[in-house]
Formats: structure tokens, sequence, C-alpha cells
């Protein structure tokens, strides 16, 4: 069987279209990739990145791991960069459509790296013998109270020198400032073909799911669980991607 995730999303656009909070469920899992393409400028090049760390990162014998890792394209970015020996990546999500196809996916995928998916909350993962931790989009979608305890759990479970990538939607302190990069992101989704009305309904379904933070909070946290340097590789409107080292 193949997972088909060639679907456009359409799902905030018709008189079907369901109200109350977002959820990572078949309807979403199936229009994904369009989802993700359309929805997060920046998008491609942090997978893209991804992979060209995995290369230069990955120490033998070490694990790599994929925090929400949705369909597997960092996943599958990280397999692919990986040069070292003995290497094993261990994906990871709580969304049982997700994680499925995910499954499928990677299976069709021959590449030498062994992948785990698993199906798990990441809060109860015991991450270890880490040389490179990637969360690309997903810290923003846990309680705010748990990501200090999240981001110390991937430092303790890190190699000296290792790598941790986290992507994010951000919010600025600059209130006349948030409100431009609010607006750049929404001409993006309107080139990229969303309404009006699929761009409010999402937002107001996303709304108290997904909580950015600004780019400061980030780098304090990451600073205070012990990774011993940051910098934002990447930023594009109001998501940025981040590296720091172990
Ligand atoms: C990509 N990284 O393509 N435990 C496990 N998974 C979770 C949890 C949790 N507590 N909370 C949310 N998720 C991917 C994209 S998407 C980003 C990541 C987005 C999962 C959730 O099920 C979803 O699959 C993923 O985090 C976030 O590079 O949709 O904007």
């Amino acid at each position: 069987m193949t997972a088909d995730t060639t679907g456009k999303d359409r799902l905030f656009a018709g008189e079907s279209a369901a109200g109350g909070p977002f959820v990572f469920n078949e309807a979403v899992a199936r229009v994904f990739p369009d989802m993700l393409r359309r929805s997060i400028p920046g998008y491609a090049a942090s997978i893209e990145a991804i992979g060209a760390l995995a290369r230069r990162y990955a120490s033998p014998g070490s694990r790599c791991y994929d925090l929400g890792c949705s369909l597997g394209a960092a996943t599958l970015a990280m397999r692919h960069g990986i040069a070292a020996e003995d290497c094993r990546i261990i994906a990871v999500d709580n969304a049982a459509a997700m994680v499925a196809r995910c499954r499928e996916i990677v299976a069709v995928d021959d590449t030498r790296v062994p992948v785990e998916v698993r199906e798990a909350d990441i809060r109860d993962l015991e991450i270890r013998d880490a040389s490179m931790v990637v969360m690309n989009y997903t810290l923003q979608f846990l309680p705010v109270r748990d990501r200090d305890r999240m981001v110390r759990a991937i430092a303790d479970g890190m190699r000296p020198g290792g790598v941790f990538v986290i992507s994010e939607k951000v919010v600025d302190e600059d209130p006349e400032l948030e409100a431009l990069l609010i607006e750049m992101h929404l001409d993006f989704k309107r080139q990229n073909a969303y309404s009006e009305l699929e761009i409010s309904r999402k937002r107001a379904a996303l709304d108290k799911v997904l909580v950015p933070e600004t780019v400061a909070a980030h780098r304090a946290r990451l600073k205070n669980a012990g990774f011993s340097r940051a910098a934002v590789w990447l930023r594009h409107f109001n998501f940025v991607s981040l590296v720091a080292i172990r």
C-alpha cells in the first residue's frame, strides 16, 4: 500500500469545513505536504538544511531524533544526509494518522540508515546518545509550561558537540512589527491560493493550539537547558529556524 499524500489542502474551504480546534487527523495527513508548502514560508529550506546538518553532525554509532515527525520529511532528509556509520533515526509523533503514513513513506525509501517510527508523546520519550535532534515546527504545539522540560530532556540526551535544530512560528516583541509580519504571512498564503475564508478559519482553529513565543524566549530556553551556543540560521517573516550546539 502507498500513502496518498498528494491531496490539495481544501480543509477549511467548503461548507462542510469542521469548526473547533485544529487536530492532526486523517484528513490533515492526506493533504499535509501541500498544507506545509503553502502555509510555512521557509519550510523547504528547513528540510534541505536538516539534510546538510545531518551530514556534518551525525556521529558514528549515535541516534538522531525527529520529534513531531508528521510524514517524515525531516526524517528522510536526515536519512539521506547522514554519512557516519551505525547511526539510527528515531522518528516520533503522537498522531496515529501521521505515524501510519510516515511508516509507509519510510518503507518505500530504501536508504541504508535504519529508521524506527514511534507513535508516542514526545514528552514521554527517553532521549539518549543523540548527535542530532530535530524539532521542525513542533515545540509550538506543546503547552508553554511543558517546553522548558522538553528542551532540557533533549539537551540531557545529547552527545557534547551534537546539534539541535528547532524551527518555530514566532511572535515579535514590537506590536507594529508583529502586525507587519502577520500581514506579510497572510499575503504569502493569499499568493498560494488560500481564500480569506480559509485563512480566517484556519487561524481560528489554530488559536490556543499553536502558541508562538519570541526568538528571545527560545534563545533563553536553549541556554538554560545547557546548549553552549545557538543561532537563527533562517528567518522568513514570522517563521524561524535555530541551530543549537550541545
Ligand atoms: C516536518 N516536523 O514535516 N508528541 C508527539 N508529536 C506531537 C506532539 C506531541 N506531544 N504535539 C504535536 N505533535 C514536520 C512537521 S507538524 C507542524 C511537524 C505543523 C506533532 C503533530 O502530530 C504534528 O504531526 C507535528 O507535531 C507538527 O518537518 O503542522 O505546523
